[in-house]
């Protein structure tokens, strides 16, 4: 299995409930690497290029007033498969239909604040972390 890096950021609903611990823990028994990890407060630029692919549709308004209403806390993660592992433990994006046991499953009753976001491909991986990070900001091996 090849050794992966992802994205990942609790969303303002996550963080004014007071979930970031219990998140992060859970990442952490799973034996995911924390690589990074930064609390911020989005501008409406950062949430938009953070979005982008989302732009134009009927919910891109809605989705980034929501991100920027309140700190996030954005992290990378290490671990094998980490890209499918996290968006596994996360869930499906309504938190409705996402089963017990998943992220959005236990803390999450909407489809948009739905707690935590994840990349859920390389590609998306590369785009999302520069938002939050520097190259020189994610540690080396430990
Ligand atoms: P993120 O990107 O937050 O991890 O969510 P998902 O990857 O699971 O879901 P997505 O890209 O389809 O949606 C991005 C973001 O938009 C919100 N959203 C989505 C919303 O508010 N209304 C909607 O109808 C949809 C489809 C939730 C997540």
């Amino acid at each position: 299995m090849a050794v992966e890096k992802t994205f990942v950021m609790i969303k303002p609903d996550g963080v004014k409930r007071g979930l970031v611990g219990e998140i992060i823990a859970r990442f952490e028994r799973k034996g995911l690497k924390i690589k990074a990890l930064k609390m911020k407060w989005l501008s409406r630029e950062e949430a938009e290029k953070l979005y982008e692919v989302h732009k134009g549709k009927p919910f891109f308004e809605e989705l980034v007033n929501f991100v920027t209403s309140g700190p996030v806390v954005a992290m990378i993660l290490e671990g094998d498969s980490a890209i499918n592992v996290v968006r596994l433990m996360i869930g499906p994006t309504d938190g409705r239909q996402a089963p017990p046991g998943t992220i959005r499953g236990d803390f999450a009753l909407d489809i948009g604040a739905n707690v935590i976001h994840a990349s859920d491909s390389k590609e998306s991986f590369e785009r999302e972390y520069r938002v939050f990070f520097s190259d020189e900001e994610i540690v080396g091996d430990y």
